[in-house]
């Protein structure tokens, strides 16, 4: 299945002018490796990617050359071939839904288990840690994995496994990343860039979520208002490892962390050790993994939305333990 799929891959990359390359929006880890991982082997094949990506933060900025990034018009875009990344839908695509429709070759390389097979050609499987993880296979078909595609393969590897603790994480994506070890990256260094380093308004922001924690039932959750967040100057990017901490606290199955993004929109991430969470995120427009999932609420404050969402959770739960 890769085989054949990296060969089209390869055939169209290098008979197509325009390439375009993007993953969903608000990228995490594994969306910005797996399309800078993408963008390097575009320009391995002597051609000029086009690029879509946002992150904030300076998290990856070992890997995260901003001045890559496409800054023109992108209705004049006509691109040959598009190559979406970490991407379950269309709709969630870096606000180039519309670059890709008008794509000619439309190239969907994912793994969260509310994909719907939108692409000309689909490399989906649920069963991976991570889109890097996929890449790596992708990519071993095509050419030589240097440093730097290692680099960024390993970090989304690193990200969406939390660091190989995740039940995602399989015997093939610890090969994988040995594979990627070997190919001379500074380990240790990502390790603690990806998931110790922090600003000290991410600090502070992360101390609030802690204190605003709450246990109930086998359900611990939290959430930060947009007043909260500002207080301390943290930013939206800043936000990442609060709900998994909360599933970390005693007694905990199933952990939510709602933050207001503006006034009745609020963001809400799910994890649990069990429960199907991407159930429940479906519920309300979102989707993601069966242990890890996103959506966000609109017309409703951040109460209401947390007494939603919260009950949502308690009755898939519920249903779950009959
Ligand atoms: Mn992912």
């Amino acid at each position: 299945m890769t085989d054949s799929f990296s060969k089209i891959l390869k055939e169209k990359i290098q008979a197509a002018e325009t390439i375009v390359i993007s993953a969903h929006a608000k990228a995490d880890g594994d969306a910005l490796g797996s399309t800078l991982a993408a963008a390097a082997l575009v320009e391995s094949l002597g051609k000029k990617p086009i690029v879509f990506l946002t992150f904030k933060g300076d998290k990856f900025d070992y890997i995260f050359d901003r001045s890559k990034i496409f800054s023109g018009d992108k209705d004049s875009l006509d691109p040959d071939v598009f190559i979406a990344l970490d991407c379950g839908s269309p709709k969630r695509l870096e606000d180039v839904e519309g670059v890709f429709e008008r794509s000619t070759t439309k190239f969907n390389i994912d793994h969260h288990i509310s994909n719907n097979l939108f692409g000309d050609y689909n490399y989906v499987e649920p069963s991976a840690s991570s889109t890097c993880e996929l890449m790596y296979e992708v990519i071993s078909g095509i050419a030589p994995i240097d440093r730097y595609m290692a680099e960024c393969l390993y970090t989304g590897i690193l990200t969406d496994t939390g660091g190989f603790r995740h039940s995602c994480t399989g015997n093939k994506t610890m090969r994988i990343a040995g594979e990627l070890m070997s190919r001379g990256i500074d380990f240790s260094e990502i390790q603690q860039r990806v998931f110790h380093r922090r600003s000290m308004s991410a600090a502070k922001v992360f101390a609030k979520a802690v204190l605003n924690a709450k246990l109930k039932g086998n359900i611990a959750y939290t959430k930060l208002s947009l007043i909260e967040i500002r207080s301390v100057g943290a930013i939206f990017e800043e936000l990442d490892g609060i709900v998994e901490y909360c599933l970390g606290i005693k007694g905990a199955k199933a952990a939510v962390f709602l933050y207001e993004k503006e006034k009745n929109v609020t963001k809400c991430s799910f994890r649990s050790m069990g429960a199907d969470v991407n159930k429940v995120a479906s519920l309300f427009g979102g989707g993601g993994h069966e242990r890890a999932a996103g959506c966000t609420l609109e017309g409703m404050s951040l109460d209401k939305a947390t007494d939603t969402v919260l009950e949502a959770l308690k009755v898939e739960m519920e249903n779950g333990e009959k």
